[in-house]
């Protein structure tokens, strides 16, 4: 038994086991049979699921888990996470009721969504594991840049079995290693189902190499105290040795049939007229039934013995528990049933069996044998509930509110980035230590090579550059140090983006505030977008840099430039995406993000935009620019508080179009210089041609839709800054649109009063080429807006025409 709990803690322990399990059955049961079903669509949730963890869970959260630890559910347990959480008062009988319902406890954990706590949204399986093994390195970091009295968390991950088929989670456990992670636990359901199938027999055997390959220590919970009793007994030896080898459907089969067929089948392959024979004669069904289902991950004893002792150092700790899939319901092991449910009778029958009376589901301590005041007092004690808040709200940090950076007479966005971050690299301010960047092996690559050699890289411990005590030349002078501020990840995009949503969420988690940012090449996004999705579900703040980007990047060919991004920029809730095409834009673009990525935070997380905030500019966000390696010549000119506003608005006049205006062409990023020579040969002819410049057709957008939007509801003088831009645009007017992507991000403006446009942009794979050769044979150079433009708005014949290809 573990040390410091007495006989009367676990009996209270057990009867919480069975309390959890009733009320997340009863939760999904509600919401399945009892709540009114209004669309007639099945409501779901997942009971074998939650039974599977109830106990694991029970033994975590109201023993082992302190108020530091952060916890990633397992996605489809999260009606066990709500009941506890319901049993500590920190939930409510109205979001249990309206479980997945509107505005009820939510599906799958979630982090701004639940109102009960939530430390990691989790859905997607195979993320939140990972995602608590960047937050222990990035509680690290934090912990070598900002010493603290604050205690060390332990980041645990609840994790299905077959949720580690995910690639993502091996991905990461390559970089712990490299890391020396540290305060990290995942706690594998081993119950051998997923959704569709039994998994393969001997997987535990796979997991336990690979984890200690990785330099974890690999705790196996497989027999409950029942079962180890038992083998003690005589016969009881042959009992372990049958167990040890069922294949794992035939255990799951058994265990779904009951205690006879139990009985049947040990009679059959261990009978022996002697000791294990009577083992087996003295036990009744149901008391057979409950040894075999006695593994590990359903046994309190066992499980907080192996987490009370792991916890007596911070190593990496793999528990694989033996658990099986529907424990203690009438669905228990059979391989159907994954979104399985039981029959009204048959919960009816679980009601009867736990002692809760009808009309009584949802009371705490209903059915439960220990005195409610008792109960409550243990409740009271839980450590991870004892502290009011557990998350954390750092200061807001000041930010310069411009950034130095010298404009050369042609430069690129990322020449202007790495430049930035150089400057910035000099200065000894609270916001410089608090910017930390990273990339997967593509620092040097992305222009981030001067701020590493400033700042240098992120290790526990120091480790000097070889090649500088060799005295051999180098451009990039890198050290490891416990004061780098440089984390160097693999080439693995969805370790970026899970340790942006580690990094961006430290306000919270660890109460200092850092200004994360992300680089990578822009295509390469595709490969994180979803762990880049649920960085931003969780609300974790950040600013990614994707860099080069389009055909732009024209040497590389088709498989390195990207044609979607603007459109993922756009769509991305929760992420304000910029593509800017000169240096001036792009200082005035960071020195605001700086700004954005705190304001809100998880006061704001999960509250809509209000209609007077239709950018998100209360509640924040994080921060995508898609930038290019195309020098392009720079426009000399004073960034004024105008100019200043309608970057970071999404757009403003390059040249403001006239009253007998017939064209206006609307670029952005790379593609400025098109744009610009365009405007020239139309203006030969025509005297008056409008050139927008567009820094952000995502905030455009955004502005654009919530301006509608507060109209239709009363607000009449709601206008959004491209309706005020494109108000300027006679409605006879032609709008030929322009960049190196999809063009359906620019295609919409001609929706906004009816201008007839003309999106020219990228639609098939690139190719390798030169920047003329390719921009030709996409049509997005000079000559392709000219043919557009003169397709819409006919005017006079325009001479100056280049012969087409
Ligand atoms: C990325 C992703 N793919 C697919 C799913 C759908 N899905 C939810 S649970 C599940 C099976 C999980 O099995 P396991 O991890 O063993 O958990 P168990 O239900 O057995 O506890 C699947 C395929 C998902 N949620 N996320
Ligand atoms: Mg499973």
């Amino acid at each position: 038994m573990p040390t410091n709990l007495t006989a009367t803690d676990l009996k209270i322990l057990a009867e919480l086991e069975k309390k959890v399990l009733w009320l997340s059955s009863w939760t999904i049961h509600h919401a399945n049979h009892v709540r009114a079903n209004v669309d007639g669509l099945k409501v779901g949730g997942h009971q074998a699921s939650s039974a599977s963890l109830a106990t694991i869970m029970t033994a975590l959260y109201f023993h082992t888990l302190r108020p530091q630890d952060r916890v990633a559910v397992k996605p489809h347990a999260s009606p066990n996470f709500h009941a506890i959480q319901y049993l500590l008062g920190r939930q409510t009988r109205d979001k249990l009721e309206a479980f997945r319902g509107y505005k009820g406890a939510q599906s799958y954990p979630s982090r701004t969504k639940d109102a009960d706590d939530v430390d990691f949204s989790t859905g997607s399986v195979g993320l939140g594991v990972a995602q608590t093994l960047f937050s222990s390195l990035v509680q690290d970091y934090v912990r070598a840049h900002f010493p603290s009295k604050k205690p060390e968390g332990r980041m645990v991950a609840l994790v299905g079995d077959a949720e580690m088929d995910e690639g993502n989670i091996f991905e990461a456990m390559l970089e712990g290693w490299k890391h020396g992670l540290r305060n990290c636990w995942w706690v594998i359901d081993y119950n051998r189902q997923s959704l569709d199938a039994v998994i393969r027999e001997g997987l535990w055997a796979r997991y336990e190499t690979m984890f200690k390959n990785f330099g974890w220590d690999v705790v196996i919970v497989k027999y409950g105290s029942l079962q180890e009793a038992a083998f003690k007994e005589p016969g009881g030896e042959a009992l372990r040795k049958w167990i040890d080898s069922c294949p794992n459907q035939l255990y799951s089969a058994l265990t779904f049939q009951g205690g006879a067929a139990w009985r049947k089948r040990l009679m059959n392959d261990l009978g022996d007229q002697g000791p294990v024979t009577r083992l087996i004669d003295k036990r009744s069904d149901e008391e057979l039934a409950r040894l075999m289902g006695n593994l590990g991950g359903h046994d309190l004893p066992a499980l907080l013995e192996a987490f009370d002792t792991a916890a007596l150092t911070d190593r990496p700790t793999c528990f694989i528990c033996y658990t099986i899939k529907g424990s203690g319901l009438a669905l228990a092991g059979h391989k159907d049933n994954h979104a399985g449910m039981m029959t009204p009778a048959q919960m009816d029958q679980l009601r009867a069996a736990m002692g809760v009376r009808a009309g009584h589901e949802w009371d705490k301590f209903e059915g439960l044998a220990t005195p409610p005041e008792e109960l409550q007092a243990f409740l009271d004690r839980v450590p991870f509930a004892t502290k009011e808040s557990r998350r954390y709200q750092a200061p807001h940090v000041d930010v310069p509110s411009e950034l130095a950076v010298t404009i050369q007479p042609t430069m690129s966005t990322q020449m202007g980035f790495g430049q930035i971050l150089n400057e910035l690299g000099r200065g000894d301010s609270d916001f410089v230590k608090r910017i930390v960047t990273t990339s997967p092996d593509v620092t040097v690559s992305t222009n981030l090579g001067p701020w590493v050699n400033r700042r240098n890289l992120f290790a526990r411990e120091k480790m000097a550059d070889t090649f500088k005590s060799e005295r051999i030349a180098s451009t990039f002078n890198w050290e490891f140090a416990p004061t780098g501020q440089h984390i160097e990840l693999g080439i693995a995009e969805n370790n970026l983006f899970i340790a942006l949503s580690a990094l961006g969420l430290s306000h919270s988690i660890n109460g200092e505030r850092l200004f994360p940012i992300g680089t990578l090449y822009d295509p390469f996004i595709a490969r994180g977008l979803d762990a880049l999705n649920y960085a931003c579900y969780q609300e974790a703040r950040f600013i990614l840099v994707a860099t080069p980007s389009g055909i732009t990047l024209a040497g590389e060919g088709g498989a390195h430039q990207s044609i979607g991004t603007p459109l993922i920029g756009m769509a991305q809730d929760g992420l304000a995406a910029f593509e800017p095409a000169y240096v001036d834009e792009l200082a005035a673009i960071l020195a605001w993000s700086f700004d954005y990525i705190q304001k809100g935070g998880d006061e704001g997380a999960g509250v809509e935009p209000s209609e007077r905030n239709w950018l998100r500019d209360e509640t924040g966000g994080s921060v995508y620019l898609r930038l290019s390696t195309r020098p392009v010549e720079q426009i000399k000119r004073a960034v004024t508080p105008e100019l200043r506003q309608g970057i970071i608005d999404g757009a403003y006049w390059m040249r403001k179009p006239g009253p007998n205006c017939q064209v206006v062409v609307a670029y952005t990023g790379a593609v400025a210089p098109e744009a610009i020579e365009a405007i020239g040969l139309m203006g030969e002819d025509r005297r008056d041609v409008g050139l927008l410049a567009v820094t952000s057709a995502d905030r455009l957008n955004a502005g654009w839709s919530a301006a509608q939007r507060a109209r239709e509801r009363g607000l009449v003088n709601a206008r959004a800054h491209i309706e005020r831009l494109m108000a300027e645009v006679p409605l006879h007017a032609g709008i030929v649109t322009v960049c190196d992507a999809h063009p359906a991000t620019l295609g919409w403006l001609g929706a906004i009063q009816g201008n007839r446009t003309r999106a020219l942009g990228v639609e098939h794979f690139g190719q390798t080429g030169s920047i003329p050769d390719l921009y030709r044979h996409y049509g997005i150079d000079a000559n392709a807006i000219v043919a557009a433009a003169e397709a819409i708005a006919p005017g006079r014949p325009i001479r100056h025409l280049k012969a087409l290809p």
